[in-house]
């Protein structure tokens, strides 16, 4: 693939998060960046994400899509593991291993990612309920279930399986979304498990990448 036709992912214009990561064009940054594939970035707005032109390329008005010559995909999943599958370095070849790896990202995506999403949605759905105390405690208790058996699994070992996949950053940036509920401290093992996705080369290159489209975008003093 040459430069003239680089894949190309969708972003926020303007992350609410003020680019800490959150968002999910990080994991498809990050998966682009442990390949070593340069990509381009179209930026969009909460408005353009639900016009025409975008929902052709994602039915549900979001972001990250990605595009590569013909072909157009969108779910953060499903794009990292186009990738894993196309480039070497975030699958191992070997058949078990591989199915092992592609395991840990549903994992992360369908049994770790939800309890952690919806502790967070709670507070803007219901946050000023009288009821939401109760609600949170019962949401932080489903997370610290699935953060202790996660940490149990995970014991000291530095990657969820062996070497580095696609899994663990699936995982990473999965875990990275409970970094504010405090709970992720529990398990000391987690945290550097967190720490240790963070401090990747790769990792680092696409923080700085979507932190640069913040600091762009922020209005500056008069
Ligand atoms: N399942 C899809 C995937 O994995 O790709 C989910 C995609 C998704 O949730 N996209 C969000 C989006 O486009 C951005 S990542 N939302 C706009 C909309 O639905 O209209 C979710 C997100 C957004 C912001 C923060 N943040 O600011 O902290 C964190 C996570």
């Amino acid at each position: 693939m040459n430069a003239a036709t680089l894949p190309i992912i969708t972003a926020f214009e303007s992350s609410p998060d003020q680019g800490q990561g959150m968002a999910r064009d990080m994991r498809v940054r990050w998966a682009l960046e442990e390949v070593g594939q340069p990509y381009d970035v179209r930026l969009v707005s909460f408005e353009t994400m639900k016009q025409p032109a975008h929902l052709a390329l994602h039915p549900f008005g979001q972001i990250p899509t990605y595009e590569e010559d013909g072909l157009a995909l969108f779910e953060s999943g499903a794009i990292i593991l186009h990738l894993a599958r196309r480039h070497t370095g975030l699958l191992p070849r070997e058949a078990d291993a591989r199915a092992r790896a592609v395991t840990w990202m549903f994992a992360a995506l369908n049994t770790v990612e939800p309890p952690i999403v919806e502790l967070e949605q709670a507070e803007y759905i219901a946050g000023d309920r009288p009821w939401y105390a109760e609600l949170k405690a019962m949401l932080e208790n489903r997370v610290r279930v699935r953060l202790a058996q996660l940490a149990a699994r995970l014991g000291d070992a530095d990657w969820l399986d062996s070497a580095f996949s696609a899994g663990d950053l699936m995982m990473v940036t999965v875990l990275r979304r409970a970094e504010d509920t405090g709970l992720l401290e529990d398990h000391l093992n987690l945290a550097a498990y967190v720490a240790r996705g963070k401090a990747r080369p790769a990792y680092q290159r696409a923080f700085a990448d979507q932190l640069e489209v913040f600091v762009r975008s922020r209005p500056r003093a008069p």
